[in-house]
């Protein structure tokens, strides 16, 4: 089942809505970024990056989020993946 790491009220509500919408089945879980939830060790190594949305696929890989990673990831067949990485990109991005 996919996992979906998220903070009420922050900018991953906009994926929380999109999977709800789509209606893929998911764990969600919450990270407290007040409490410094997203730099401690358990979820650094989930996201080194220490931010959140975080998704991850079925198979435990995270569906990446940095331009760096769009070409990879709009190449892929699956369209909800697809999907989802566009609802991850901000509207500013080409
Ligand atoms: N490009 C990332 C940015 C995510 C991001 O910056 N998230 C912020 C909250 S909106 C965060 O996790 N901040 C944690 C922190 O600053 O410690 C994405 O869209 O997933």
């Amino acid at each position: 089942m996919m996992k979906f790491y998220m903070t009420p009220g922050s900018c991953s509500t906009g994926i929380h809505i999109l999977l709800e919408e789509i209606g893929l089945v998911f764990e969600a879980y919450i990270i407290d970024l007040l409490a410094g939830d997203q730099y401690k060790d358990k979820y650094l190594a989930i996201n080194p990056k220490g931010t959140i949305p975080t998704l991850l696929r079925d198979d435990g890989t995270a569906i990446p989020d940095s331009p760096r990673h769009q070409y990879v990831c709009t190449g892929t067949n699956d369209p909800w993946t697809r999907a989802i990485y566009r609802a991850m990109i901000p509207a500013s991005s080409p």
